[in-house]
């Protein structure tokens, strides 16, 4: 193999597995220089994606013939994926060839690997989710595609001056990405503006701008099989790159008006800033998706000799959130106006297929377009939407008669309410529930308070429409790669089956009290913990005690995940400690990482506060080295890679009712971290699954939570009932922490004595209690490792494998006849 020539002609047999060290010694031949780390990696790369490109042509033909499993459209703006290369070798299974294939005086591969930039094509836990999703598709043969945006810039770089997040624009693309594959044969147009013409029976949309959608597509390999998933990410091109006639006119400007108004469709990933997104661009940005990826379907169904009207029983159209929902606008505008069928069919077919994941019942993440700026983008979806809506409230006056108000909350346009200024506008959320077959949320409690709740006059209408299909997240990437480790000492105590069937890991729960296990699974979690220590000696130049209790809070800063409730616990921590330095304390090193979309200021607010309490907890020499707290900068896919396996204890303290589901509750756990928590999202299924005790619950209940706030919550008969809580509140109204600026806190402080709308302050002492029981546990070491062993064995439910294989069943089967 190593005199084949470097380039493939047509014809030749694929590339063999075994082939990847002389794939990659020869990507490495080429160049003249040492064998940097960067090198390593792109050589290990190309060849990593010779494999992978054959693995993708051999699936595309078993696909095609796959009879009647329907096919399942992933469309998600968001896809978090993190890494590929090391991911890609363990599917591959060529860990050991890759180290072997690296040339004398390279690094090590686990150095090697971390060259590559992430793929940070969302913001949080939606896109993470979907990232996961890809990996079950592939892992369990589904036939499948994701369908995203290839953003140029991510998810934005957080760096931090001054105790002050800076935000710096992600250019993961600079270097170039060796996953991705151009599809040149794959370009859809899409239009924007105009006008609509009826002629002949036809409705037909003349668009006034059209841009070329380029399919780029990148490869998602699966574990313990050939088969791989794909994630087609589309780029917007200049239908036309250059207007020439207005070049030699000498109007630069207007030459490249085109191309830039193409450019900017794929310039950047919107945040998810808890302020609308009612910005023209995110809803061109939705369309460009919805367009390209759905006459990529229809093209591919007809491809393989699919009837036009069986569509909707071939295909599955499943909106990642409401991000994605004018897909059933633009599929009933395909199906009527370019192939024909009517009204009734088009609607069958697209009932049909579409399905819909609600994930949020977060009033300000519900997304809404002003009707004016839908008609002006969309005229002819806008039709459709009206023609859906008319329909549907029949169907509403019908079932009933005389409620006006029911059919004014249930319609598909708000028409108008004083905080958006009167300006009438089209509910995203309300069009994918009429639009879909099946609607779920994303944990037990969530979907219960969505059908009580947000959908609570839809779930009346059409309560067979609604489920749960609580969330999981890929064990390949959160176990197998993130702690080799920890994944090889369940293989020897309870066999390797677990890599197939998460739920094997049930047997481990008759092990968890063993004296040589438990001892095993402390140094394991040491040695994690020594690499984060290492890391946070690099990035912060601080000098953390390997064996103090890792307390880990690491996700999105959001005032509902109460990010400020635990650095409350940290200051009511440094005081007792500071008044008692001589008693037996716990030493605690307090983790925070995690990015605050840039216009949301409360949620800056908590990193400077956290920075500002950690200059001063860190350097007070009666603490020592008692209690450190640490806020790393930039947390991502991969540097969760590096946290979640070091943490002792995770946190997961939102607001009962608040938080959807939470995945990194999952990975936590997964890892042998133990839990303080409320009764929120799928911690709820966690705890159950591996026994309540297991858990350190805290806090109100959502009921609880909500009877409370409709009783009229004042915040301040809870400070004045605390002395503990009265000193925190005192010391940062003080100025304790504000390095000579007294004002610098008011900002933060003043709402959460007044309205306190997560009630923080309601849950305080029952937090602290949590935490006292924490303390406890880990004076015993035995205890606490027996416990997060059964932890571990509780978490086999939660392999996004089996979320995929809920959805197969209960969302994507395909239609009764
Ligand atoms: C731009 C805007 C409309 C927007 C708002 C909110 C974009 C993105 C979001 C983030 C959302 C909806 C999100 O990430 N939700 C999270 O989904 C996870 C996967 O289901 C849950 O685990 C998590 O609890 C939930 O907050």
């Amino acid at each position: 193999t190593a005199t084949r020539p470097a380039t493939r002609a047509a014809g030749r047999t694929a590339p063999q597995r075994s082939e990847l060290p002389a794939l990659a010694r020869r990507a490495l031949a080429q160049r003249s220089d040492a064998p940097a780390g960067d090198a390593c990696w792109t050589a290990l790369a190309s060849a990593a994606r010779e494999l992978l490109a054959e693995r993708w042509a051999a699936t595309q033909r078993a696909d095609t013939r796959r009879g009647r499993t329907r096919r399942v459209h992933y469309l998600s703006m968001e896809f978090l994926m993190g890494r590929a290369l090391g991911n890609a070798l363990q599917a591959l299974d060529l860990q050991d060839a890759a180290q072997a294939a690296l040339p004398e005086g390279a690094p090590p591969l686990g150095e090697v690997l971390e060259h590559e930039p992430d793929a940070a094509l969302g913001n949080g836990g939606l896109g993470r989710l979907a990232a996961c999703f890809l990996d079950s598709f592939a892992t369990l043969g589904l036939p499948s595609f994701g369908y995203g945006l290839r953003y140029r810039h991510g998810m934005f770089a957080q760096a931090i001056q001054d105790g002050r997040q800076i935000e710096r624009p992600d250019t993961w693309l600079e270097a170039g990405s060796p996953w991705e594959l151009p599809r040149p044969e794959l370009r859809y147009t899409v239009g924007f503006g105009g006008h609509v013409r009826f002629e002949g029976g036809q409705h037909r949309w003349e668009p006034a701008e059209t841009v070329a959608a380029q399919a780029i597509d990148f490869i998602v390999p699966g574990h313990g099989t050939e088969r791989v998933s794909t994630l087609r990410q589309w780029q917007a091109e200049a239908a036309q790159p250059i207007d020439l006639t207005a070049f030699s006119r000498g109007d630069h400007a207007q030459a490249g008006q085109q191309r830039l108004a193409a450019e900017r469709l794929n310039w950047v990933l919107y945040p998810d800033d808890s302020t609308p997104a009612g910005r023209e661009l995110r809803l061109r940005q939705e369309f460009l998706l919805v367009s390209a990826s759905l006459q990529d379907l229809l093209a591919r169904h007809l491809r393989e000799g699919g009837d036009i009207h069986q569509v909707g029983r071939a295909n599955v159209v499943h909106l990642n959130d409401t991000h994605p929902a004018l897909a059933p606008l633009e599929l009933m505008r395909l199906l009527l106006d370019e192939h024909g069928l009517d009204w009734d069919a088009a609607w069958q077919a697209t009932h049909q297929a579409t399905s819909y994941t609600n994930h949020t019942l977060m009033p300000e993440a519900l997304e809404t377009w002003p009707l004016d700026l839908v008609e002006r983008l969309l005229p002819r979806h806008l039709a459709i939407a009206y023609e859906i809506n008319h329909r549907f409230l029949d169907e509403v006056r019908a079932r009933f008669p005389g409620d006006e108000a029911r059919v004014a909350r249930m319609s598909l346009f708000d028409e108008g309410q004083s905080h958006h200024g009167g300006e009438r506008r089209l509910r995203m959320a309300a069009l994918a529930v009429v639009a879909s077959h099946k609607v779920n949320g994303v944990s037990a409690l969530h979907s219960q308070l969505m059908v009580d709740t947000l959908f609570a006059d839809y779930a009346q209408l059409w309560p067979e429409r609604f489920l749960n299909v609580t969330n999981g997240v890929t064990p390949r990437r959160w176990l197998v790669q993130a702690n080799p480790g920890l994944a090889g000492l369940l293989d020897k105590h309870i066999g390797a089956e677990w890599r197939q069937d998460l739920s094997a890991l049930g047997a481990l729960r008759a092990k968890a009290g063993g004296k040589r296990i438990g001892a095993e699974f402390l140094r394991v979690k040491r040695a994690a913990k020594a690499r984060l220590a290492a890391h946070i000696r690099e990035e912060l130049g601080l000098v953390v005690r390997e064996d103090a209790l890792f307390d880990v809070q690491v996700k999105r800063i959001h005032e509902y995940k109460r990010q400020l409730l635990n650095l409350l616990q940290v200051i009511a921590r440094y005081q007792a400690i500071v008044a008692d330095p001589g008693a037996d304390w716990v030493p605690r090193v307090v983790v925070f990482a995690g990015k605050a979309a840039s216009a949301y200021r409360a949620a800056k607010g908590v990193i400077a506060l956290i920075h500002d309490v950690a200059r001063v907890v860190n350097t007070d020499p009666r603490v020592g080295d008692r209690l450190k707290l640490v806020f790393l900068p930039n947390y991502s896919v991969s540097l969760a890679e590096l946290i979640i396996p070091a943490a002792d204890l995770s946190e997961q303290i939102s607001t009962a009712g608040t938080e959807a589901s939470g995945t990194g509750n999952m990975k936590f756990a997964l890892n042998g971290a133990l839990t303080v928590g409320t009764w929120d999202g799928a911690d709820i299924e966690m705890a159950e699954a591996m026994g309540v005790d297991e858990m350190f619950v805290f806090g109100l209940r959502a009921d609880e939570a909500a009877r409370i706030k409709a009783l009229g919550y004042d915040p301040r008969l809870y400070i004045e009932g605390s002395r503990v809580l009265q000193q925190v509140i005192d010391a940062i109204a003080h100025g304790s922490f504000a390095h000579g600026d007294p004002q610098r806190h008011r900002e933060l402080l003043q709402p959460l004595l007044q309205h306190d709308p997560y009630l923080l302050m309601a849950d305080f002492d029952s937090y602290l209690q949590a935490q006292a029981r924490v303390d406890a546990l880990w004076r015993d070491p035995a205890a606490w490792a027996a416990s997060a062993l059964r932890n571990i064995a509780g978490m086999g439910g939660f392999s996004s494998d089996r979320t995929i294989g809920d959805y197969l069943r209960e969302v994507w089967a395909p239609p009764a006849r």
